[in-house]
């Protein structure tokens, strides 16, 4: 499978999901600005909204971070990467939906957005609180979002990552803050990171030339 991606955006968390399970995968960039892809296409005639994360397989192609994360999950069942019983599944389902809507596009969007208006920003940041209470409270005591890492994990783990160039204080949230914190410890997405890390940060240096270029 492939998985169009862009450095540091919420497709970190499928990356993450692919060398939990040791997946076989490789990666597209995608310059969201541009919407081209690295190899040179078109990115909208590849997926018409031009978002990513964006995944193709044999058999067609699938988005949403939730559909694909699960599909990831479902996929390596070996990684554990997703509850098995039904209440389980449920739960994830549960905090996919709630980190894509409530905190990715919900609170993150308008905030990362150079176009967005003060106005909407401050919408926006007024929805922190109880969010990141919510969070908090359920964090409290646990290492996880459910009994084991998963898929959810990751997802958290990237959208949490935004906190630090973003006016949320995850100080603010001290359960949350030490699970970011140990996510960022672990193998897998330790090298998800270092790696788009890397990639974000050759995208800026191309974005600003060196003052003397200017
Ligand atoms: N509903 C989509 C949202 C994905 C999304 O917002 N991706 C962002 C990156 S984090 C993106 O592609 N933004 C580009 C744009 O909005 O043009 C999903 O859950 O996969």
């Amino acid at each position: 499978m492939k998985l169009y991606f862009s450095p540091l955006a919420c497709s970190l968390a499928s990356r993450i999901a692919c060398y939990e399970a040791n997946a076989e995968v490789s990666f597209v960039a995608v310059d969201l600005k541009r919407q081209r892809a690295a190899d040179g296409r078109d990115y909208r005639q590849i997926n018409p909204l031009g978002l990513v994360p964006f995944l193709e397989l044999p058999q067609g192609f699938l988005s949403e971070n939730a559909a694909i994360l699960q599909f990831i999950a479902a996929g390596c069942p070996n990684a554990d990467l997703a509850p098995g019983d039904l209440v389980g599944r449920a739960r994830l389902q549960q905090w996919l939906s709630f980190i894509g809507t409530e905190l990715h596009r919900g609170i993150f969007k308008p905030l990362l957005e150079k176009t967005t208006s003060e106005e909407v920003k401050r919408y926006a940041l007024g929805g922190v609180e109880t969010r990141f209470g919510l969070l908090e409270r359920a964090l409290v005591g646990r290492e996880f979002l459910l009994e084991a890492f998963s898929v959810a994990d990751a997802y958290l783990f990237a959208v949490l990552n935004w906190t630090a160039v973003t006016p949320v204080d995850l100080s603010a949230y001290p359960a949350v803050q030490a699970y970011h914190r140990r996510l960022g410890e672990r193998p897998s997405v330790q090298r998800a990171f270092a790696e788009e890390r890397e990639l974000y940060l050759r995208e800026v240096a191309l974005e600003r030339p060196p003052a003397a270029l200017t």
